[in-house]
């Protein structure tokens, strides 16, 4: 085996997202969560696509883990929706028996297929109650105590089965997207016309604190009440492009691009992974505008130190000093991103997103950063890309995917060489089982490695889902 070789017991699947591909919005009991809301009240801000029907997941997963065990998958990263385990959302609110009843049935059939569930608990679908209730995200106090609630039913009602869990998706997301750019659910901003009127220059970070303190509560319950008997782990998907300098001779555009991932990363990473404030650069340009932490709440991060890094990696940039003073809505560490450097080299080949480049050289150095700043395994929660141009191919074009498929290659061999650089990587999640709802970018980009329809819902597989285990075993050797 060489020192670049995955270990045998590497963990490698494929990863989905309730809302994605759920579907069944109004069955089972579920409530309503801030998605559903998003997208009907203004069907333009998600192309006016929605999660009503979506994949139907809901109703065809026995079909979907059939494909998972002809992929070849060894694990399966999925996310429970909130609001069909609790559909008003709060800790006093009542448990949906047929919401437990249905991952139940979800989880069983996983294990008897062998394939280990790896849950993610919060995909971006809070129960719109309590948004509606006390403004969700943005009341700190209140939602780590419904989060937490929410966590140890999971806990009680699936721990005993399900030995991998994720609190959160993406944070950064949820707090830029949902309460800076608006684009995704809830969709505040004080400068996109399409939304509610919030006040971005202070809800992302007021939002930040409480993904922060949410996830440090479901860390600690684990711990205090189910960490013995169940022996599972715990840990936080993270998001974050890799940065390079646009100009690799100035040290203005140097600090950019660290200031640009500690913006993005180090933001939540710091505190959750090293019980730390937030970096340095973030408090010089937010001042009291970024919220702080008290003696208590550092002492609850230090008590819940994360297992495991998960990493969502697509893609990376350049990055670009804006020089002058940061304006108050800057939510970027007041750097420009920039898909090609000062030479015009473009940072790696054009997918069917824009911003999405495949850039797999900057990826093994953002694996080797990320492991010397945090010290945990990685285990990379989510990575693909929708080939050139798949938005407007028939199926039988789709399903011929050359293109996802080296990227798949080229990401595997930079993990090869990020572990000869001696980062820990211990396992891998391609992005995604299916073609799924894209969010804002409704059912355009095409992500999956089965083709959906989504007028009849039929699944077909494409060729690099059927290759990618062999592009694993070949790994293994
Ligand atoms: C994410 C998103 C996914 C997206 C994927 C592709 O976690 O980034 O959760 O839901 O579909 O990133 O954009």
């Amino acid at each position: 085996m060489t020192a670049s070789a995955l270990p045998s017991d590497f963990e490698w699947g494929f990863a989905t997202a309730a809302y994605q591909i759920e579907g069944a919005v109004d069955e089972g009991g579920r409530g309503k969560c801030i998605w559903d809301t998003f997208c009907h009240l203004e069907p333009s801000r998600t192309k006016n696509a929605n999660g009503d029907v979506a994949c139907d997941h809901y109703h065809k997963f026995e079909e979907d883990f059939d494909l998972l065990s002809k992929y070849g998958a060894g694990a399966y990263r999925f996310s429970i929706a909130w609001s069909r385990i609790v559909p008003l959302g709060g800790r006093n609110d009542p448990i949906n028996e047929e919401g437990i009843e249905f991952y139940n049935r979800l989880i069983d059939s996983l294990l008897r297929r062998g394939i280990r569930p790896w849950v993610t608990l919060y995909h971006w679908d809070l129960p719109q109650a309590l948004h509606d209730r006390y403004g969700g995200w943005l009341n700190v106090h209140e939602v780590q105590k419904d989060f937490e609630r929410y966590a140890r039913v999971c806990y009680e009602r699936f721990g005993d089965r399900v030995k991998n869990w994720i609190t959160l998706n993406e944070p950064w997301i949820q707090a830029i997207y949902g309460y800076a750019t608006g684009g995704n659910a809830p969709g505040r901003s004080s400068t996109n016309p399409l939304c509610d009127e919030g006040d971005t220059t202070r809800e992302p970070w007021i939002v930040g604190k409480a993904l922060i303190m949410s996830h440090v509560r479901a860390v600690i319950a684990y711990n205090q009440d189910f960490r013995k008997d169940q022996g599972g782990t715990i840990g936080i998907s993270l998001n974050g492009d890799y940065y390079e300098p646009w100009d690799s001779t100035n040290t203005q555009d140097a600090e950019a691009a660290e200031r640009r991932m500690e913006f993005h990363i180090g933001w939540f990473a710091n505190p959750i992974f090293l019980a730390k404030d937030y970096p340095a650069s973030m408090r010089k340009q937010l001042g009291n505008r970024l919220p702080s932490f008290s003696e208590e709440e550092f002492a609850m991060l230090a008590a819940a130190e994360p297992d495991f890094y998960g990493m969502n990696y697509y893609t990376s940039q350049f990055a670009k000093s804006k020089g002058e003073e940061a304006p108050e809505t800057d939510v970027l560490g007041n750097v420009e991103e920039l898909q090609s450097n000062k030479d015009g080299e473009s940072v790696g080949a054009e997918s069917g997103v824009h911003w999405l480049r495949s850039c797999p050289e900057m990826f093994r150095k953002h694996l080797t950063r990320v492991h010397r700043l945090y010290k945990k395994p990685i285990y990379i929660t989510e990575n693909g890309c929708p080939c050139p141009g798949e938005d407007k191919m028939t199926k039988e074009e789709s399903i011929n995917d050359p293109f996802r498929l080296q990227y798949f290659k080229d990401h595997l061999d930079a993990i090869g060489k990020a572990r000869q650089d001696g980062a820990v990587i211990s396992g891998y999640f391609a992005w995604s089982l299916m073609d799924n709802l894209e969010w804002s970018d409704g059912f355009g980009p095409r992500f999956g490695v089965t083709y959906t329809d989504y007028e009849t819902l039929e699944r077909t597989p494409k060729k690099s889902a059927l290759l990618i285990q062999e592009l694993i075993a070949e790994r293994q050797k």
